[in-house]
């Protein structure tokens, strides 16, 4: 990643920040661990910020296609509901409007539906050699992937070619020093590849600055930040 003012990092923490998606206060995760920070893809809340979100998805992915961490074939994208419905949206849409690609959507359903087409998965159907490209909001411990992989293989033999993340959290697994994204990129064989991680974030953060000049990032809470990944950081 580039140490450009205007690198994909510092852009996408700049959108964090403005539409209040990175929150500090005390926070209990998913995996119970106690944090000083917390990003809420909840707060993509409007046609704008969708919009702009989708577009980071898509850079993002047309860069790792263009460095042949993806390949260029991808046959749908695949949003775990229900987070990752407008993520999937709004990444083929961006795909296709800024990187003229042909891209299907599909997203699971969290009921069985017994009436009308009764299919588990909404969007374009997965069919046997497909390739699927993952996306999701935050990796913490892998826990919403682990749940999801097996439901998309359940649906058809397709091949899931990656996950895109808006933030990977750089956390260490509860039973070894790795990170939750190298460990399932080990047990899965796919790249787990985020916008930008936790590290980038508050590096970038740290630089900006209020239009009176104040850091946006008080020295106080880039501190907590710190403490908390020397815990438990990977
Ligand atoms: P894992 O499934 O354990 O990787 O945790 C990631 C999930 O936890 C995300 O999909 C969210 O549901 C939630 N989460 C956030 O949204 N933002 C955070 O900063 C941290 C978490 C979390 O609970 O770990």
């Amino acid at each position: 990643h580039g140490e450009a003012a205007d690198s994909l990092d510092s852009r996408f923490t700049a959108f964090l920040l403005q539409s209040q998606a990175l929150k500090f206060g005390d926070f209990t995760l998913k995996s119970g661990r106690q944090s000083p920070y917390f990003i809420n893809a909840g707060a993509f809340n409007d046609g704008r910020k969708i919009a702009t979100l989708g577009a980071f998805y898509a850079e993002r992915i047309a860069a790792s296609i263009a460095a042949e961490a993806l390949p260029s074939d991808i046959d749908t994208v695949f949003g775990p509901a229900y987070k990752g419905i407008p993520l999937a949206v709004s990444t083929a849409i961006a795909l296709t409007s800024m990187h003229d690609a042909q891209i299907g959507y599909t997203f699971d359903r969290k009921e069985a539906k017994d009436h009308g087409d009764g299919g588990m998965l909404v969007g374009t159907q997965l069919r046997d050699g497909m390739k699927v490209l993952l996306v999701d909001d935050v990796m913490t411990a892998g826990t919403a992937v682990r749940e999801v992989v097996p439901k998309i293989k359940a649906a058809a033999d397709v091949e899931i070619v990656g996950l895109i993340l808006a933030v990977d959290r750089m956390e260490k697994t509860k039973d070894s020093d790795r990170s939750a994204v190298s460990s399932v990129e080990q047990e899965f064989g796919f790249p787990v590849i985020p916008i930008a991680n936790v590290r980038e974030i508050f590096a970038a953060a740290e630089q900006m600055t209020d239009a009176a000049g104040q850091p946006l990032l008080s020295a106080d809470l880039a501190q907590r930040a710190k403490d908390y990944l020397a815990q438990y950081g990977a």
